[in-house]
């Protein structure tokens, strides 16, 4: 397959609700997205990087520089490519996981839409519908956010998962749990707000019975979370700190983690995820699809991932109302705590593009030299 021309959009989404983490707070999703023209086809896919590189390195103006200058240009030089090979072509280019995962999504796309299949069977997928949860943002007051709980629980989620930070962490969770009671899955997300010194204090959520407390430390501090690990019953699961199957093998061999919450964005792509999550299958580490706000093309992505044998936890795949009033795609919805995978060939949905040229606000168009 040849890329002939790369289309970028910067678009912007208002969120129905502001998601609030340790870190930031986001009243809108601006996001950018990936057009691919190639000699066999169109592939779709979306850059989910944030406005500021505060959950990561990486952020939206830093990936359309990237993207535009060098990712781009790259691919459009290589000549005849497969999904495959796209991130050896950009392996030279250090870091920019976001920016690269965008590239190779479009790629896949294109190519299972010309080849007339799904983006899930072409990764493996054993599944059609897939159990999701939802990530629950900090709220000023533990009233609130017990509603916003109860909206979630009525919606029929899966799990529920609550972003916690220090001062609002061991006696909000006391509050959603016994306000929800002991069999509903609850998890919580610290964003690396948290340090060592913290690990009795975090040790004292063992008694709520969650599932697993995502990513409490530093990204870049796997040995303080295997220290931690082995001072706290919850499983440590990791997010920031898994940006690459190393990273994956390094932290299980060092036991900073039980479960791993797999990115495609934050590894670099879909194939990266794959072999992250062959990987885990072969340890007994069991992984989860994370989310970042996607509109509707990263979200038909993740569920295709979403749907490999390893996948054994609900992922934080929301429906589409949980985040946007409208987004580019048809929306996702819920049914029974799942969500189906749109079926179809490449990731099975597309953007609607009168709704798309409505909230885009810069395009621009990378053709070869
Ligand atoms: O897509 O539902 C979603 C968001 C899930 O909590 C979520 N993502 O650390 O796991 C995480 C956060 C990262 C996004 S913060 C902008
Ligand atoms: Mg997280």
């Amino acid at each position: 397959m040849k890329v002939q021309a790369i289309e970028l959009r910067r678009i912007s989404l208002p969120l129905v609700t502001p998601f609030r983490t340790s870190q930031y707070t986001e009243y809108e999703r601006n996001l950018l997205i990936v057009q691919l023209h190639t000699d066999e086809g169109i592939g779709w896919a979306e850059c989910s990087a944030d406005d500021v590189p505060v959950y990561w390195s990486e952020y939206l103006d830093g990936a359309v520089d990237v993207i535009t200058r060098v990712l781009g240009p790259a691919l459009l030089r290589a000549g005849n490519l497969t999904p495959a090979t796209v991130s050896e072509i950009l392996a030279p280019y250090k870091g920019h996981r976001t920016s690269k995962c965008a590239l190779e999504a479009a790629v896949l796309d294109a190519w299972c839409r010309s080849a007339g299949i799904s983006l899930a069977d072409h990764l493996g997928a054993v599944h059609t519908s897939v159990p999701v949860g939802v990530s629950v943002a900090i709220e000023d007051t533990v009233e609130a956010l017990l509603e916003r709980v109860d909206e979630y629980l009525e919606a029929g989620y899966s799990r529920i998962k609550l972003k916690i930070e220090p001062g609002r962490d061991v006696d909000t969770v006391r509050a959603v749990r016994s306000h929800i009671g002991d069999e509903v899955m609850l998890q919580v997300d610290g964003n690396g707000a948290y340090s060592l010194a913290d690990a009795q204090h975090l040790a004292r959520l063992d008694e709520f019975g969650l599932t697993l407390v995502e990513q409490p430390l530093a990204f870049d501090d796997l040995r303080a979370h295997a220290a931690l690990a082995r001072l706290m019953r919850t499983p440590i699961c990791l997010d920031e700190s898994i940006v690459s199957l190393r990273a994956a093998a390094d932290a299980i061999a060092l036991g900073a983690c039980r479960v791993i919450n797999i990115k495609p964005c934050r590894v670099g792509g879909y194939l990266e995820s794959r072999r992250i999550h062959d990987l885990c299958l072969g340890n007994d580490v069991p992984v989860w699809c994370g989310g970042m706000l996607e509109s509707g093309l990263g979200r038909a992505a993740n569920l295709a991932l979403a749907a490999l044998p390893g996948f054994t936890m609900p992922g934080d795949i929301s429906a589409t109302e949980r985040y946007f009033a409208q987004d580019i795609t048809r929306p996702f919805v819920l049914s029974d705590g799942r969500m189906e995978l749109p079926g179809g060939p490449g990731i099975g949905v597309q953007p609607d593009l009168e709704v798309l040229d409505a909230v885009t606000s810069w395009r621009t168009t990378i053709r070869p030299d």
